[in-house]
């Protein structure tokens, strides 16, 4: 992850420093959620976008990721949406109805607006892979996320 970051900071084709963030945090699992947050937000930082410009909105779950986005990504200033979520397997099929809606949802997003949405969410089958993936040796997934959305303004 730090290798991609590299390829993007300081050589982007953009001025950063112009464009403005959307990041839309769940708080269920905020443990997990408020690190891949932080991430994200250390990211955008270290690549030159201004603190000013990143636009942090909270939801319940990750189910609520999508509308959370869509009016995220309805606001003519924002650029990019990042869209921040863990769900972790219970004992019933909960969580495939989440994965299921937030991705179909999150992608009629971004059809929808035309602007870079992404799919920040962690969807593990325990605590431990998620904490593996939110600043563990698996790295910070929200950093990926906001690389991603950087490399998705950048094209
Ligand atoms: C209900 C629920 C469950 C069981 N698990 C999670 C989870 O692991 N991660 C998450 O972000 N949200 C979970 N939720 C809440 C749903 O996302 C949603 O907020 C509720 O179903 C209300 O729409």
């Amino acid at each position: 992850m730090a290798g991609q970051l590299k390829s993007v900071s300081g050589k982007s084709k953009i001025d950063l420093s112009k464009k403005k963030f959307g990041i839309v945090v769940a708080e269920w699992n905020d443990e997990i959620t408020e690190a891949l947050y932080e991430g994200a937000f250390h990211a955008l930082r270290t690549l030159g976008v201004k603190k000013s410009h990143v636009v942090r909105k909270n939801v319940p779950g990750t189910f609520e990721l999508t509308l959370g986005a869509l009016w995220m990504a309805e606001k003519k200033d924002i650029d990019a949406v990042i869209c921040i979520g863990c769900v972790i397997q219970g004992d019933t099929p909960h969580f495939d109805y989440i994965c299921q809606g937030v991705t179909y949802g999150i992608t009629e997003v971004n059809i929808k607006t035309k602007k870079p949405v992404i799919f920040g969410v962690l969807t593990t089958l325990t605590k431990a892979q998620a904490l593996e993936r939110a600043g563990g040796k698996l790295g910070n997934k929200g950093e990926e996320a906001a690389v991603t959305a950087v490399k998705m303004l950048e094209f």
